[in-house]
């Protein structure tokens, strides 16, 4: 590996291996560009709204779908067979995969890769083994990182797919399933430490019921709690400064996901007392499992100061599946990134595809033109967000629209001083209250579009 490294820079387009020497490596061209494998919107250093595109929208491609997924489904095998695969399950398999998924990021120039432990690298026959295992691929996921500057958005742990989770991880009826959790996360924590990994993902896989009939929700839940001291402890203990981010999710594996939503998962924290050590990792298509917007996801993190990273995909709007398809539509993505720059960006997140190419594209190259029409989604979607907040109509309409807190008897409802006697006061005095002015929802559909 030394001797196939190239020289250290920040963002290296240098490819390790042969596999994607027939694909260009992905430029921006414009918006007139006819060539699908170019970028006609994400110009990486170009600077939006005082910032570079690559540092407002840091993205992350996901070792799991991009990787890792064979468009297996319920009806039928996988339909993807990568050349670079040798179909083992082994060590060897698993080092010499890191340099191709590094190759993938480089040619797309993007800067960050999110993983789970077993992603990228093999359960062994004992936990000590698979524990090491994992140490193998992480130090040379350090040399690429250190070779190629690209960079770990988020580690995680896969504490649902193998059958000793098949009950729960930390929510588990089971001590013995919680105490080899305790083991992937400590391992994972350190591994994210050694590589710099700037957040740290809980997505609560398996942790939910299917029946309350054989269910404590209360011991469950407070487990759960436990455990998540445990990781908050752990991470002060090594010195690990790591966001932690809870991904909520309503349903999918089990019937009743305990993260169900943000506004969920944020009462649990507080009733646990580890609202200061989390924020959120909103995915789009979770959001619409719970029934709520991508954006309404958004909002509820922005205005608890816990937005922490994006899942960046999106439904089927005709299903109720986790279909994870790359992001498309442009409005959602501009009233997003609306939301987001409002917010002053994602801070130590990022956009991380967590997308997967359907069964039916099964060809090296469909890889590229999912990861290009996501990006460029999300690209455009930051321009017509700059515009909009450039512009001001919308910001000083809502300005406008709460106006009557930001002096008189409003002032005083926000400061805190007011009661219920002062207010009856007041408005016994006024005889009623104001007549309401227009929402205007449809002007202002009208007007975000007109930047779209
Ligand atoms: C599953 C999902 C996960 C998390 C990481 O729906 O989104 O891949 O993002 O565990
Ligand atoms: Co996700």
């Amino acid at each position: 590996m030394a001797s196939k490294s190239p020289a250290k820079s920040s963002h290296s387009r240098a490819q390790f291996t042969k596999w994607f020497a027939a694909i260009p490596e992905i430029k921006y061209e414009g918006p007139a560009s006819d060539n699908a494998l170019s970028y006609r919107y994400y110009n990486a250093d170009e600077v939006i709204a005082g910032r570079k595109m690559r540092d407002w929208l840091r993205f992350g491609i996901c070792y799991w779908h991009t990787f890792r997924g064979v468009a297996q489904d319920m009806f039928g095998p996988g339909t993807i067979n990568r050349p670079w695969e040798d179909g083992s399950n082994s060590l060897s398999q698993a080092l010499s995969r890191t340099e191709v998924v590094f190759d993938f990021i480089s040619k797309l120039g993007l800067d960050f890769y999110t993983f789970h432990d077993r992603d990228v690298s093999p359960e062994g026959a004992n936990v000590a083994e698979t524990n090491k295992n994992l140490w193998a691929v992480a130090k040379r996921l350090k040399e690429l990182q250190d070779a190629s500057g690209i960079k770990l958005l988020w580690g995680t742990a896969n504490m649902f797919s193998h059958p000793r989770f098949a009950q729960g991880a930390a929510s588990s009826p089971s001590a013995d399933t919680l105490a080899y959790c305790a083991n992937s996360v400590k391992e994972m924590l350190d591994v994210s430490k050694f590589l710099g990994g700037e957040s740290y993902v809980f997505w609560g896989g398996r942790e939910g019921y299917n029946s309350l009939l054989n269910t404590n929700l209360k011991r469950e839940t407070d487990h759960m709690a436990r455990f998540f001291h445990m990781a908050v402890d752990y991470a002060k203990k090594i010195s690990y400064k790591a966001q932690f981010l809870i991904e909520p999710k309503a349903c999918e594996p089990t019937k009743h996901q305990y993260d169900f939503d943000a506004a969920t998962s944020l009462c649990f924290l507080r009733g646990a007392g580890l609202d200061k050590h989390f924020k959120f990792n909103i995915e789009a298509n979770h959001a619409t499992l719970a029934g709520h917007d991508f954006v309404h996801e958004l909002e509820v993190c922005v205005s608890n100061g816990v937005l922490g990273s994006v899942d960046a995909n999106r439904g089927d709007v005709m299903n109720g599946w986790d279909t994870d398809q790359y992001p498309i539509d442009i409005r959602e993505s501009a009233h997003a990134l609306l939301v987001i720059m409002r917010n002053g960006g994602l801070g130590a997140g990022g956009f991380n595809f967590d997308a997967k190419v359907r069964r039916d594209s099964h060809e090296l190259e469909d890889m590229f033109h999912g990861h290009i029409s996501g990006i460029d989604t999300l690209a455009r979607g930051l321009r017509i967000a700059a515009k909009i907040l450039a512009d001001g109509k919308i910001d000083a309409f809502l300005k406008e629209r709460y106006s009557s807190y930001d002096k008189g008897i409003g002032k005083t409802i926000e400061d805190g001083k007011a009661t219920f006697e002062s207010l009856q006061k007041y408005i016994l005095e006024k005889g009623d209250a104001a007549p309401l002015k227009s929402a205007r929802q449809e002007y202002l559909e009208n007007l975000f579009n007109s930047y779209c």
